[in-house]
């Protein structure tokens, strides 16, 4: 019999903004951080801006990523006065406990993340230390909420793991019971939205094609042009996904369509069964317009005041680090940090 897990008491996630949102952050992300508020969790949401800068952002342009990515999770349903929203920099115990996790962490543990590997590519020794560095920061980002579940997207599950790593190995080296072991919460249809133009490659923020993504910006003419445009096979559409096994194109945008319209891939199957692409393309595009459309003229709404998002901002930062500090002063204490102003 497995054991039962107690209940979650507190839910971290963050989105970095270093980029334009997309299709995938909102249907891998957004979407899902909306429906945990109110579910019984507290709910804590970063804009993960000290993670964005491990790799160059123009300084305005990183300013206006983030305004953005706030108006984006605002659109999207996160509610600033159900969840906690701010960004990480304005809460500097991240970065403090990310450097107390950085003597924990082992660099071996960095060297061997995939996401490291693909971004820094063959250029390892010329990128940043902190990009080498990232996912120890990521741990800092939940464990000091001592945050026991991060909804995220599957391309996030070997940093959870290798949070879960540094909070034992930290419990074993002080021999203490202090951080929590946390819980990946990767759920749904959608946890790896895919490229319309490569369906081996996640659709990506940072993808030098704007043809290979759909962005939270981007008008209904624009989805729809993309979506017509995405690659698929001249095959009509089986009646299961089992039929979808080998076409990484086309499950894809069966696995999209069912995430917005909040149906099983097998229910949209049934009904698809035998048409072909030109039939469905048109329908997907329909309904990524009707779920997005409002979010971007939100967005638009948001960005015409900045001074209110960073107002917001900033108050989620008090709350966020009146809930921190506490929990890093801990952490130094039990590691033997004199403290004493
Ligand atoms: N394609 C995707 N499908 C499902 N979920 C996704 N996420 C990202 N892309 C997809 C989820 O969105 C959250 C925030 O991710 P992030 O912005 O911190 O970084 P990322 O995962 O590295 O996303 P990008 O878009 O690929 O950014 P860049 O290009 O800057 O690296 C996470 O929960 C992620 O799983």
């Amino acid at each position: 019999m497995t054991e039962a897990r107690p209940p979650i008491r507190r839910i971290f996630s963050g989105i970095q903004p270093s980029g334009g949102l997309t299709l995938g952050n909102y249907l891998g992300a957004l979407k899902r951080f909306a429906e945990f508020q109110g579910t019984g969790p507290e709910t804590i949401y970063c804009i993960v801006d000290l993670h964005a800068i491990t790799v160059w952002q123009e300084p305005a342009v990183l300013t206006r990523q983030t305004r953005e990515a706030a108006a984006a999770f605002m659109a999207s349903g996160v509610d600033p006065a159900r969840s906690i929203l701010f960004n990480q920099s304005q809460v500097p115990a991240h970065a403090e406990m990310a450097w107390l996790f950085n003597t924990v962490a082992r660099v071996g543990w960095m060297y061997r993340m995939t996401q490291f590997k693909d971004k820094a590519g063959r250029n390892s020794e010329n990128v940043s230390l902190g990009l080498l560095a990232y996912p120890s920061l990521m741990a800092a980002d939940i464990l000091v909420y001592h945050a026991d579940a991060v909804p995220v997207g599957e391309d996030q599950k070997q940093h959870l793991e290798l949070t879960r790593d540094i909070a034992a190995k930290f419990n074993h080296d002080y021999s203490v019971d202090f951080f929590p072991e946390v819980q990946p919460l990767i759920e749904g249809v959608a946890t790896r939205v895919m490229s319309l133009r490569d369906g081996s490659r996640k659709m990506s923020k940072s993808d030098p094609s704007d043809a290979s993504r759909i962005n939270l910006t981007d008008d209904a003419d624009a989805i729809a042009q993309k979506i017509r445009k995405a690659r698929t096979d001249a095959e009509p559409l089986p009646g299961s996904m089992e039929g979808l096994k080998d076409r990484p194109e086309a499950k894809n945008l069966v696995n999209i369509y069912a995430a917005l319209s909040d149906e099983t891939p097998a229910a949209l199957l049934a009904r698809f069964e035998g048409q072909g692409f030109g039939a469905f393309k048109p329908a997907l595009a329909e309904v990524a317009v009707e779920v997005l459309g409002p979010i971007t003229k939100r967005m638009q709404d948001y960005m015409a005041d900045p001074a209110e998002i960073d107002r917001i901002l900033g108050q989620g930062a008090e709350r966020a680090d009146a809930i921190a500090r506490p929990i890093l002063h801990q952490t130094m204490d039990i590691m033997g940090l004199i403290r004493s102003r």
